[in-house]
């Protein structure tokens, strides 16, 4: 049975890959499996039918036959748990994936997603400068550790995984912001998971719902 995961159906990043849905199709779109997408305005998300899926109204969720997910962390680990190829055989290397997934979500997202929500909604106030530099000290602190830690390895655990499937996503958030770019090694590994034919794919069946165009890496 195909799955069907929920987008927005009019992205605010315009689609360029920020929405949390790109986890889910990139994951999918590396273990091959097919999906069907249900596009949802921002007062869909909030009505009842969705919550019954979202108890906190977002995108995305998941649902296979009988099994309905949300928490895009929590979808990206049932598809690597089901299919070959975004987690290790090896048991004690396939828990190391593990715990990177949840560091990208729980360790190195947080403070990434306190800048940028700072930028969106407190630009106006009159501390928002000696906040917003705050913030970024934090980004620049977590950065400074996962650049140290990949060094000039080409993924975090030996093959590329979940783990970097969702650091790749949460560090994408700061392309072009400055920030990630004083880390040449950090760039070097978000450019390394853009350019998977698999993310490409994803990348390109997200933009096509904000532009209308079908995908052209299919
Ligand atoms: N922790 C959740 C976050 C989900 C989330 O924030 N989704 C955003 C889109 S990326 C959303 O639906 N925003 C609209 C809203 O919260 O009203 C996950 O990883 O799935």
């Amino acid at each position: 049975m195909i799955p069907t995961i929920t987008a927005f159906e009019r992205s605010p990043d315009r689609g360029r890959g920020l929405a949390r849905d790109m986890r889910v199709r990139w994951a999918l779109e590396e273990v091959g499996q097919p999906y069907d997408v249900r596009l949802l305005s921002f007062s869909e998300m909030k009505e009842s039918a969705h919550r019954m899926l979202h108890p906190f109204g977002q995108i995305p969720t998941y649902e296979e036959r009988d099994l309905t997910l949300f928490e895009s962390g929590a979808i990206v680990l049932h598809i690597a748990e089901r299919h070959a190829g975004l987690l290790p055989d090896d048991a004690n290397a396939r828990a190391r994936a593990i715990a990177w997934m949840f560091a990208a979500l729980n360790t190195v997202e947080p403070p990434i997603v306190d800048r940028a929500m700072a930028m969106l909604l407190e630009h106006d106030k009159s501390w928002y400068e000696e906040r917003l530099a705050i913030l970024e000290d934090r980004v620049r602190v977590r950065l400074g550790e996962l650049s140290s830690r990949l060094g000039d390895a080409n993924w975090l655990d030996d093959a590329f995984s979940a783990g970097d499937l969702l650091m790749v996503t949460v560090l994408r958030r700061l392309n072009g912001s400055g920030v990630l770019e004083k880390y040449p090694n950090l760039c070097a590994y978000v450019a390394r998971g853009e350019a998977r034919p698999a993310y490409k794919r994803a990348f390109d069946a997200q933009l096509a719902v904000f532009t209308g165009k079908p995908p052209t890496s299919r």
